[in-house]
């Protein structure tokens, strides 16, 4: 046997993303995001990236769960369930409304004041993302998003006005959330998250794609540098989806292509930590003759700009199969993937693998020599209300546990030197993928609806107060 009570310091707690609870889209200055004009989607129809905000659509992230006008009551449940931390993100539409303004927009610096205090107030330590899916609209329609070099400078600004405001009220950052999601680059929505791509306006995605990174890539190298001078006590990681790659057989061309396919989807994490592009990449990019813009002042830059640690999230895993991609063809990874039969799915066909967790857990240890941080983890699912507002979730329960207790494997038995644990959506929100309400993952219930109806109150359910315990006996009682 062995011990299942985490290091001291550990970071227990829970993770969001402004635009998915914040609400408020229009409110003390806010621009519109590249989130605010989505509109909803669910399982089977996917999310419309309007052309601008479209009377009669209805944009769910415009109202979401309005934390902004409801944090206090929300950060005071996560004290009760004793978070250390709260992992969220800054609006870039609230500090500069459109992306390249001189000046940052003061009442918007002014809520993120607020909420950091309100996390201090308990003893809860802010963790925040820079870049979540929410970047300034007109960035995207005036400069095509990350496309351009320019926006390098505008994100370093937005970073750097962030960083000298809050540096005495924000220790852990994050640079850009999940940039690797648009490997999968022939889903729109994936670019146009990560990087403002839109397909309308985009002859080649995929070398758009490439290019739009580097210059991610190296933007968030700059911003590391930059943190560091501000305040050395700062703790910088970048954040990757991370899901562990397996061959669908033994045949050792599928092996070969879950390597390939590692490569493709991993090569932004060894940027960001290694400070240097794969071999593979490279010479993928030469054979494609994709002639992006990387210059021997960016492979400095990428160098010196190395982040403290990896935060990723943990969903699911893939599985290839090279009757579906030969490994030399491969380009974009979605197409390779299978399902697993070893797996089952969630209500949204997510398949669930807690054993995954403990391989991408040795795998990232292995790959980067790193501390890790698990900062989203957690399953969507439907809950019922009953008539008193109970909410019994005992399906969230167990994949909590089930996770937990792998993470818990690969801390003790493997070696792998963990952060923190945030599950995601640790409070109901609007989910990223589909925006629907009903794709739940919090331990706090929120009484909002798809259709936009509800009395927004907020409700305990029954993970509350097993979470609660989790973090009261760090991690021993699962
Ligand atoms: C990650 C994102 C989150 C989040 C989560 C769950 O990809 O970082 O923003 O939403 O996935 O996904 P979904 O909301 O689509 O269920």
């Amino acid at each position: 046997m062995f011990s299942t009570k985490m290091k001291d310091g550990f970071l227990w707690g829970g993770a969001v993303a402004a635009h998915q609870l914040e609400g408020a889209w229009n409110v003390d200055g806010k621009g519109i995001s590249v989130a605010d004009v989505m509109t909803a989607g669910n399982k089977d129809t996917p999310r419309k990236i309007t052309d601008g905000v479209v009377d009669g659509e209805n944009y769910p992230n415009h109202e979401a769960i309005d934390f902004y006008h409801h944090y206090p009551e929300d950060i005071k449940l996560m004290a009760e369930m004793g978070f250390k931390c709260f992992r969220t993100s800054i609006a870039w539409t609230r500090i500069f409304p459109n992306g390249d303004e001189a000046e940052p927009n003061e009442k918007g610096l002014e809520f993120y004041d607020k909420l950091f205090a309100e996390c201090h107030k308990y003893g809860i330590e802010p963790v925040v993302t820079l870049q979540h899916f929410e970047m300034p609209w007109h960035l995207v329609k005036k400069y095509g998003g990350w496309k351009s070099r320019k926006v390098i400078d505008f994100y370093v600004k937005f970073a750097e006005t962030c960083f000298q405001r809050y540096k005495d009220s924000v220790k852990y950052w994050m640079t850009f959330n999940e940039i690797n999601n648009q490997s999968a680059f022939s889903n729109e929505f994936l670019t146009a998250t990560d990087s403002g791509i839109l397909f309308r306006d985009s002859e080649n995605v995929e070398a758009d794609m490439y290019q739009a990174a580097h210059y991610e890539l190296v933007a968030s190298a700059l911003a590391v540098k930059l943190g560091h001078k501000i305040n050395p006590e700062f703790k910088i990681g970048c954040m990757i989806n991370y899901a562990q790659i397996y061959a669908n057989t033994a045949d050792p061309k599928d092996q070969l292509l879950a390597t390939k396919v590692a490569q493709r989807r991993y090569w932004f994490s060894d940027v960001h930590v290694l400070g240097a592009y794969n071999k593979e990449v490279d010479k993928y990019l030469a054979r494609k003759g994709y002639a992006l813009d990387r210059t021997a002042e960016d492979y400095e830059v990428l160098k010196e700009g190395t982040v403290d640690y990896v935060g990723f999230s943990y969903y699911n895993t893939i599985t290839v199969s090279a009757k579906k991609v030969d490994p030399d063809e491969l380009s974009d990874i979605s197409k390779a993937m299978v399902k697993n039969e070893y797996l089952e799915t969630t209500a949204w066909n997510w398949e669930v693998d807690p054993i995954g967790l403990r391989n991408a857990l040795n795998w990232l240890t292995d790959r980067y020599h790193c501390p890790l941080f698990i900062v989203e983890n957690g399953i969507g699912a439907h809950d019922d209300v009953t008539d008193d507002h109970e909410i019994h979730d005992p399906y969230r329960i167990d994949f909590l546990r089930a996770h937990i207790s792998e993470m818990e494997k690969a801390i003790e038995l493997d070696g792998a030197d963990v952060m923190g644990y945030t599950p995601w959506g640790c409070i109901d929100l609007v989910s990223a993928g589909t925006g629907e309400m009903s794709k739940r993952y919090g331990f706090i219930y929120v009484d909002k609806n798809d259709d936009g109806s509800g009395s927004l109150k907020r409700y305990k359910k029954d993970s509350f107060d097993w979470y609660k315990e989790v973090i009261e006996s760090n991690g021993e009682k699962l």
